[in-house]
């Protein structure tokens, strides 16, 4: 044994891993690390063997290199980490990591960190790709698809609180849902038993349904203006006893214009009917 470590000859009659495999290993996915020692020697570490013999039963059960490897390093991403190399597994199609990286994410952040610090600026940052044409439809889909799998585990982990539910949902027109789902996390949250119904709801059912339930409120995300515009006044009016309006494509005169309550962050939602139960 190396002082404080072991020789890549230690380490092959340890995992059954050859010196060659190791060092192609290191220089085309920089894993393992080994230190140096003054005369250039590698030094493998108690942890270095103990992730090689959980690879290589990978490699056994049917892994590729690439993939065991990854989904290691994923279990090891700093929080600094996560959210980069999370959005080039979903481009890549490497589920298994990007599921490594999100629980890795929920573990260090906590849900409403991984929510705010991980699949948010993921998802923004994919959606902007697609945007500029830098990422295809198919990619986009599959990391949104992802993402709102993710979100909406979350949203399952909070429970369905009793009670006159709150119906979350965007405009008819609207597909960016990610906002809505957010909404209904915050509400979930704080105990509120709100209901995500997805997005884009024709208004004249989602009355229907908030007086079928007896909902005590609707909450809308707007990202964009267009699909708002397109409303009469008063639309949003009467849809359940409280009506909220909020996200990017929304404003204080459109909500009044609507017949709805604007609210800019999520904080003040759950305020809202906090307020109201006391
Ligand atoms: C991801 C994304 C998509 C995905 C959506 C996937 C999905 N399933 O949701 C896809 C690729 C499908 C998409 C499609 C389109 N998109 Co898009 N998209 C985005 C992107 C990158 C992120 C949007 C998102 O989900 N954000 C998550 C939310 C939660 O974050 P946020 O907007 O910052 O929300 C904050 C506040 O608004 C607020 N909030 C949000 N909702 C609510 C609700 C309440 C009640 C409250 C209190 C607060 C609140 O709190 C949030 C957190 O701080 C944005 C650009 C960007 N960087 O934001 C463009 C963006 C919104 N899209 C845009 C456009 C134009 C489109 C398309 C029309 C493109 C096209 N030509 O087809 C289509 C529209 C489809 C449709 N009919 O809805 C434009 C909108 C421009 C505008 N103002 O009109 C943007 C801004 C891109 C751009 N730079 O031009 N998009």
């Amino acid at each position: 044994m190396a002082q404080d470590g072991y020789t890549i000859a230690e380490v092959e009659a340890m995992t059954g891993l050859s010196a060659e495999v190791l060092r192609q290993w290191e220089r085309r996915y920089g894993f393992p690390r080994p230190r140096r020692t003054p005369g250039g020697h590698r030094v493998y570490s108690r942890e270095d063997i103990e992730a090689l013999r959980a690879i290589r039963r990978q490699l056994e059960e049917g892994a590729t290199p690439s993939l065991a490897i990854r989904r290691h390093l994923a279990q090891k991403a700093s929080p600094e980490d996560l959210a980069p190399t999370l959005r080039q597994a979903l481009l890549e199609g490497d589920l298994p990591q990007a599921e490594a990286l999100f629980r890795r994410g929920v573990r260090l952040l906590g849900p409403e960190g991984a929510v705010r610090e991980l699949l948010l600026p993921v998802l923004r940052e994919v959606g902007e790709a697609w945007h500029q044409g830098e990422v295809s439809v198919a990619q986009e889909h599959l990391a949104s698809t992802f993402l709102r799998a993710r979100l909406q585990e979350l949203l399952d982990l909070t429970g369905h609180p009793y009670g006159p539910p709150i119906l979350v949902t965007t405009p008819p027109g609207e597909r960016h849902e990610l906002g809505a789902m957010m909404a209904a996390h915050a509400l979930r949250l704080r105990g509120l038993p709100a209901l995500y119904l997805g997005p884009d709801t024709p208004l004249a059912d989602l009355k229907d349904l908030a007086a079928r339930l007896g909902a005590r409120g609707v909450v809308l995300s707007a990202l964009l203006p267009d699909p708002l515009r397109a409303l009469p006044d008063g639309a949003l009016k009467g849809l359940a006893p409280r009506v909220v309006l909020g996200g990017a494509g929304a404003d204080p005169q459109e909500a009044r214009r609507l017949g709805a309550v604007y609210l800019k962050d999520f904080s003040e939602l759950a305020e809202l009917w906090e307020r109201e139960e006391v």
